[in-house]
């Protein structure tokens, strides 16, 4: 299973090409486009938010509301575009546009100086339209197909922000279904209340200084059986590709599985989790998750619990120094329309990546060209590992 993306920010459309999808999964272009609305809101989102309305349109792989194992072609349209088209036409430079038109203003923390300089280019506009985060919308859109095959085994990916700008949120002691009912009645996908209110009055700050703010986002997927992913080679170790799909996501700086950096500082007993065995059930279990549910690149069937952190958006309204590419004279960074905090859309992203790995690893381990081949590997998968 693999996908490409491609479309700028202020190009015509994004696109998707999803491939490895089985036959016959029902796919609802009402589930997508609910993703991407989701990827869409949050406090903090900029003046984009309100030109946008994303839809997906199905160009190809699906006949009659079901797959056909053929690619997947997502289209997500953007609405801006209209105001872009002169500037972003792909074939004619517009008439009267001039060197000074160009932004030469590199913005410290984006891909500006480093992209420009690689790519031998003069705008920073050739590299910004690619590296923005509006690319998102369409691994939203993969993401939710991903999603739709792996509701086909009752497995859920959902995820919720635990901090932003220092404010931390506390929803150890709640479980899965309040978190998410608090989650979902949230302006920032928080389910702590107390701290949601603290999280918008930092944004508020944010926006009034001309600052930008990152924070935590944690990603977990329920009912995962036992044995995705591998212990044999370093490149299908599960770990290892969810940390890479998440560290992907525009502005992610770091990413923990389970217990993550805090298992370097206690000692083993406390980060193992311990074996215990339901001989009614037939199933090992473990009364701690520290390990997030992967141990040794393989799901061991508890809860996958990762955690992503995400750095301030680099386009601040009160800009950092910079230097001019062409002129190299000090200059403040070029301020481009932005939001002033993204970690709930990035969320909702890191959603959709770990939906895509997880969904490529059941696809691994159970194959199929069809769901009714891919289900029936499944079935005799579990009733294999209830009768050891
Ligand atoms: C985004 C669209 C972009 C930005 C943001 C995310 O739209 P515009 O640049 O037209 O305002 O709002 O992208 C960035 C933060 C960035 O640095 O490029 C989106 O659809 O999520």
């Amino acid at each position: 299973m693999r996908y490409l993306t491609a479309g700028e920010s202020h190009g015509r459309c994004l696109t998707a090409i999803l491939e490895g999808i089985p036959a016959n999964l029902k796919l609802s272009k009402e589930f997508i486009d609910k993703e991407l609305s989701r990827r869409q809101s949050g406090y903090g989102r900029g003046k984009r938010m309100e030109i946008e309305e994303d839809e997906v349109e199905i160009l190809s792989g699906v006949r009659w509301g079901e797959t056909l194992g053929s690619p997947i072609t997502l289209l997500i349209r953007n609405k801006d575009w209209e105001n872009w088209q002169p500037l972003m036409d792909p074939l004619t430079r517009p008439e009267g546009f001039k060197e000074e038109d160009k932004l030469t203003k590199p913005r410290p923390g984006h891909a500006d100086l480093a992209g420009a300089i690689k790519y031998s280019q003069k705008d920073f506009r050739d590299v910004l339209e690619r590296s923005s985060a509006r690319e998102t919308a369409a691994r939203v859109g993969v993401g939710a197909v991903a999603k739709l095959l792996l509701k086909e085994f009752e497995m859920e990916v959902v995820s919720q922000v635990v901090e932003i700008g220092g404010v931390k949120a506390h929803t150890a002691d709640l479980t899965m279904e309040k978190i998410l009912k608090a989650r979902d009645k949230s302006k920032l996908g928080c389910a702590d209340k107390t701290a949601e209110k603290l999280m918008i009055e930092e944004i508020e700050k944010a926006t009034k200084s001309g600052d930008s703010l990152g924070g935590i986002f944690e990603v977990i997927v329920i009912n995962v059986p036992i044995g995705l992913g591998s212990h044999v080679h370093w490149d299908r170790k599960l770990d290892a590709l969810l940390a890479q799909a998440l560290m992907s996501i525009q502005a992610i700086k770091g990413v923990e599985i389970g217990l993550g950096f805090e298992s370097a500082r206690r000692p083993g007993s406390g980060v193992h989790d311990e074996i215990y065995y339901e001989s009614k059930k037939g199933k090992f279990y473990r009364k701690t998750n520290r390990a997030g549910g992967i141990e040794g690149g393989i799901t061991n069937g508890e809860l996958v619990v990762v955690r992503a952190a995400m750095k301030p958006i680099p386009t601040l309204k009160i800009p950092l120094q910079s230097v001019d590419i062409v002129s190299k004279d000090t200059v403040k960074a070029a301020v481009e329309r932005s939001d002033v905090c993204a970690v709930p859309a990035a969320a909702v992203v890191g959603e959709a990546v770990v939906a895509f790995e997880m969904a490529k690893a059941m696809r691994e381990k159970f194959g199929g060209d069809s769901l009714t081949e891919m289900k029936r590997n499944y079935q005799s998968y579990i009733e294999y590992v209830r009768q050891i």
